[in-house]
């Protein structure tokens, strides 16, 4: 994550590099290996089914052979087997995203227009009948992504979800990660890691029948195996690294700005980190305070390297500067810490999901307390597309309803159109009509 050189160029002498990044800038390169690999456990278990996706989970998960659906039994008492508070800020979890999930859903209002005297077109929202949810449970269990996928789809209406999660070391599935799809609304719950998860869901191997869309995050096998599903099913989006880009001005606080870069680059020794200030001050107060909290930060093994090499601070010499650059970058996460917060919201464009004033900060969001959504696009994504959210859950179907009066109104033109074509099949389509339509209509 930094800047283009088209930008670098245009703000030339406009903004001071105080620390580049030492690698990257550009979405990182699939990984030959990672592609062919996938390939591969993709072919096999389309030819093998079940027997191909139970070796791989012995192999790659140390599956114990136990039934690979978990019952709604197991799922209940997962939570209790939690602390009570973990357990009630799950709940909250839930709660609070599917509240954000329900309000999005009913802005999202059918539509019909009548365009013509008799021409009615329009669309309704229907959801996609089939999900399914990958619940990953790796280095870190992010617990709160069942909340954005399977929580947000019921919102949507989807009347199917699924999901998978990886076997731990103890054979089972993670009880946090599970209660949580479980208090979302999950319908059935498979005991699959990775591309093998992925794989069953969309060829049907689990579940009553295949999924018709396939969301959750997930390593580079996992992006890697959405990209190659995709087409067979939908996708939500292909998650890299994940991305914190702070914009602050002199008043903001340095300590807070350092802990929020930080904590996202926990996330993994390639997660980008990113300062734009519009005061050199604070730019050098933040430097320091990064390096201080490193210094007693459990995680500061992950979150440290990535610090190193893919952090960086921007002084830019105004606001519009630093609102162009961070335009540019086009984080997954953005905090804007300064005493003009409303002016950076009008004129920002492009971010994952924004985070105003000194009081928000991404984890609220990333465990699901903001309500929103933190499955977003990464790797300047967000320029183009936005995170997910019911609508992506929810599909505008259109439809047109045509009257007899409307056929002058549509015909004539179709004809014409078509002949200049050479498409006779189309035009026959429209002469005919206009022929009804002349034999019924009055005589004047
Ligand atoms: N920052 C991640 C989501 C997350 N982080 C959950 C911690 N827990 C991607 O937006
Ligand atoms: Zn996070």
């Amino acid at each position: 994550m930094y800047f283009t050189e088209t930008t670098r160029r245009r703000f030339d002498g406009r903004f001071t590099a105080v620390k580049t990044p030492a690698a990257g800038g550009t979405p990182a390169q699939r990984d030959p290996a990672v592609i062919e690999t996938v390939t591969r456990m993709l072919e096999r278990i389309r030819a093998d089914g079940l027997d191909a996706v139970t070796r791989y989970a012995t192999e790659l998960d140390n599956y114990d052979g136990r039934p690979l659906e978990i019952t709604r039994e197991e799922m209940r008492e997962s939570g209790t087997a939690l602390p009570a508070d973990l357990r009630e800020a799950i709940e909250l979890g839930a709660a609070r995203t599917a509240a954000f999930a329900r309000a999005s859903r009913s802005a999202l209002r059918d539509m019909e227009v009548e365009l013509e005297p008799g021409l009615v077109a329009g669309y309704r929202y229907v959801p996609v009948q089939r999900v399914g949810a990958y619940l990953p449970a790796g280095r870190f269990p992010l617990t709160a992504s069942a909340f954005m996928t399977v929580n947000v789809a019921k919102a949507a209406g989807v009347p199917s979800v699924v999901a998978c999660t990886p076997p731990q070391p103890h054979g089972g599935p993670n009880p946090a990660v599970l209660y949580a799809a479980y208090v979302s609304g999950v319908d059935r719950v498979f005991l699959l890691g990775e591309v093998q998860a992925l794989a069953s869901m969309a060829f049907g191997l689990v579940g009553d029948a295949p999924v018709d869309m396939l969301v959750g995050a997930g390593n580079a096998f996992v992006a890697e195996a959405k990209r190659q599903l995709f087409g067979t099913v939908a996708i939500d989006l292909l998650a890299g690294p994940s991305e914190v880009a702070v914009l602050a001005d002199e008043t903001a606080d340095a300590e807070l700005v350092a802990a929020d870069l930080l904590g996202q680059a926990e996330h993994g020794p390639d997660s980008p980190a990113a300062l734009i200030t519009t005061s050199a001050e604070l730019a050098a107060r933040v430097t320091a305070e990064v390096d201080r909290q490193l210094g007693t930060l459990a995680t500061a093994p992950i979150a440290g390297p990535a610090w190193r090499d893919h952090g960086s601070v921007t002084v830019a010499a105004d606001r519009e500067t630093a609102a162009a650059l961070m335009d540019d970058l086009a984080p997954e996460h953005l905090e804007v810490q300064t005493a003009e917060d409303d002016w950076y919201h009008d004129r920002l464009t492009a971010y994952g999901s924004l985070f105003l004033g000194p009081w928000s900060t991404v984890a609220y969001s990333d465990k699901g307390m903001a309500g929103t959504n933190h499955v977003l696009p990464t790797a300047g994504g967000a320029r183009h597309s936005a995170g997910l959210s019911v609508s992506r859950f929810v599909r505008p179907l259109t439809y047109q309803r045509a009257a007899r009066e409307a056929t002058p109104a549509l015909a004539d033109a179709v004809e014409v159109i078509s002949a200049s074509e050479g498409m006779a099949a189309h035009r026959a389509t429209a002469t005919l009509r206009t022929g009804r339509f002349a034999e019924s209509s009055p005589v004047t």
